[in-house]
């Protein structure tokens, strides 16, 4: 079969992020297959898309939907109706039957086959698209194969993927030219699943609640070979670098035996760690430590279902400072239980935080599927039909979004380190120029203070 998949996502704060997920999709269909990969990043629109369709056309389409919304309180910018126009555009283009896919579109399986009309879907990982194919081929039902949705018959997120993993990554594609100009970042999987219980995440449902670790030495030959494509810095997007110690650890000697010498990030908890470990991480090359922090009051910590508190927050953060590498924290205030005196807490904490830089979420998005739905559903801020696919933020009912909004003003003064969100346009610009000059990563180093 001739496939097309094509990446839906033109978001580009706070930088423009490769997309990963088809390469595993592309990687999970058997080579008798035609493979295509669209990114609406490098395409002129849906315009171009439908361009792009006829000519390659396709016996089926795979469409990935990364997000939803940018999840912001203050300035909230939804994706839907930009995906209904590449939907309308591939339509116009091919009669052939179009499946969905991607993290946003395991959030909302049956809500964004609604509103785009597409004829399948897949729930959870993509590496289930060949057993699609198969039955297809084989005119067999779809609609049994665990994780296929189809319209009006909706799939829940099935088991786990434990059949092979493989990541296609072509270095030859078009588009990877696109995130090479732009900052030169590419991104890398070192493993999936996530063991934590936050209330709000979905994590744990995107991704499933076991670890499934990659092999070491794979992963630090992907890294190598995205180097050797280009890439000047990685960003390793799973969900807790650090959950694993001993195969963090791992994966980060098999980065120094291989070589590779481009400077990455990831995402780290700042719980308890071994002592030396960042220690080890900068040596294979991590530059920024960005640490799912949320908040610095030990009563919104034990809310959130957070698996440390302040004071291991505070060693974690003095041990990545002291091993010489950037850290920035990442801040949800208001939910359950927060209130004016644990918003205070947390940024008294936060001022006397040396050498970082803090990307305070006012307000937290609710998801189904977490603790979180099940706490406002109980306390009656949103009905069992209320559509959450449109964003709908838990409000404590002791502090409101713009109060702390302006608690959090009043207490960064003039301090540049204190950021709004991802930072908003201003901030966006920045990076794009200094992309534009050859920077590279994430560099909220430079507001580091
Ligand atoms: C890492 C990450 C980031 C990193 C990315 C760094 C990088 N260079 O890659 C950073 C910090 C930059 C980031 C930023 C943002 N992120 Co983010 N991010 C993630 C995270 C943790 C992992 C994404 C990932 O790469 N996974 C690994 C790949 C391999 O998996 P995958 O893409 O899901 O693909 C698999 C399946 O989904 C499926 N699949 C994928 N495509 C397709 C297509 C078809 C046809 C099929 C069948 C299957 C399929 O198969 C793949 C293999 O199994 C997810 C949460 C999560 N755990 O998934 C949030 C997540 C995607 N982010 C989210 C958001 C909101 C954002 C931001 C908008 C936040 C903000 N305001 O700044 C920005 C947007 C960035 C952008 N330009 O698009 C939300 C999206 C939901 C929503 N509300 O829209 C998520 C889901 C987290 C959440 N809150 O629930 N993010």
């Amino acid at each position: 079969m001739n496939i097309l998949l094509v990446s839906a996502n033109t978001f580009t704060e706070p930088y423009p992020v490769y997309p990963l997920g088809l390469d595993y999709v592309a990687g999970s269909i058997p080579g008798r297959h035609r493979v295509t990969v669209i990114d609406m990043n490098d395409t002129n629109g849906p315009q171009g898309l439908a361009a792009a369709v006829r000519t390659a056309s396709p016996d089926l389409v795979g469409l990935s939907l990364r997000n939803i919304d940018n999840t912001d309180v203050t300035s909230s910018e939804g994706f839907i109706p930009g995906y209904g126009e590449l939907m309308r555009a591939i339509r116009g283009a091919t009669p052939s039957p179009v499946v969905l896919g991607g993290c946003a579109f395991t959030l909302f399986p049956d809500a964004l086959l609604r509103e785009l009309g597409a004829e399948y879907g897949i729930v959870g990982e993509g590496e289930r698209f060949a057993a699609l194919l198969e039955a297809i081929e084989g005119g067999s039902d779809p609609g049994t194969i665990p994780g296929i949705a189809i319209p009006g018959s909706p799939a829940a997120v099935p088991p786990p993927w434990d059949g092979p993993v493989r990541r296609r990554f072509d270095p030859g594609a078009a588009h990877i030219g696109y995130y090479l100009k732009r900052g030169g970042m590419l991104n890398l999987q070192s493993k999936r699943g996530c063991p934590h219980r936050c209330i709000y995440c979905t994590y744990p449902h995107i991704e499933g609640s076991g670890l499934r670790l990659f092999p070491p030495e794979e992963v630090a030959e992907t890294a190598l070979a995205l180097q050797r494509a280009g890439a000047r810095y990685l960003f390793v997007t799973d969900a807790v670098f650090n959950c694993h110690p001993d195969h963090s650890e791992a994966v980060a000697e098999a980065f120094i035996r291989s070589g590779l010498s481009i400077p990455w990030g990831a995402y780290f908890s700042p719980a308890a760690q071994r002592g030396g470990v960042f220690e080890l991480m900068k040596r294979a090359g991590l530059t920024h430590v960005e640490f799912g922090t949320e908040s610095l009051s030990d009563t919104m910590l034990h809310n959130y279902g957070k698996p440390f508190g302040v004071e291991e927050a505070l060693r974690a953060h003095h041990d990545a400072v002291s091993a010489g590498l950037h850290v920035a924290h990442f801040m949800l205030l208001g939910g359950p239980g927060e209130d004016e005196s644990t918003v205070d807490e947390t940024l008294s904490v936060a001022e006397g935080l040396p050498r970082t830089v803090l990307f305070f979420f006012c307000g937290i998005r609710i998801y189904p599927n977490t603790r979180l739905h099940e706490i406002a559903l109980g306390e009656g801020q949103i009905g069992r039909d209320d559509d959450l696919l449109y964003p709908l933020f838990y409000r404590s009912g002791r502090i409101s979004h713009d109060r702390i909004i302006e608690r959090v003003r009043e207490r960064a003064g003039g301090r540049t380190n204190w950021v709004f969100a991802a930072g908003g346009e201003t901030m966006n610009r920045a990076l794009k120029k200094m992309h534009r000059r050859g920077h590279t990563g994430p560099l909220w180093e430079y507001l580091v203070q």
